[in-house]
């Protein structure tokens, strides 16, 4: 038997056995359900880049002159590393 819960959230799940003879019994669980925006397997809570998108969450949420800053300074940190192991060739 199986459920697909639609949303995040806290659940109980309650199962019901019943044999032959009429005979039950009943357990229940609480489980929770996490969301999983980009449906890789990792919830969001604990996935990096929860959109699957170019860059990580944390920069996703910078102002994007922020956002500009990190890039160019990627960009002159490969230009400097690209410079120094020409010079040290
Ligand atoms: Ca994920
Ligand atoms: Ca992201």
């Amino acid at each position: 038997m199986t459920h697909k819960y639609l949303e995040p959230g806290t659940y109980i799940v309650t199962l019901t056995v019943r044999d032959v003879a009429n005979n039950s019994d009943t357990d229940s669980i609480t489980i929770t359900v996490l969301r999983d925006t980009d449906k890789d397997g990792r919830p969001d809570i604990t996935d990096s880049d929860d959109d699957n998108g170019l860059w990580p969450d944390y920069i996703d949420v910078m102002p994007q002159n922020a956002l500009i800053t990190n890039v160019i300074v990627v960009v002159l940190t490969v230009l400097i590393i690209i410079v120094l192991l020409k010079i040290l060739k």
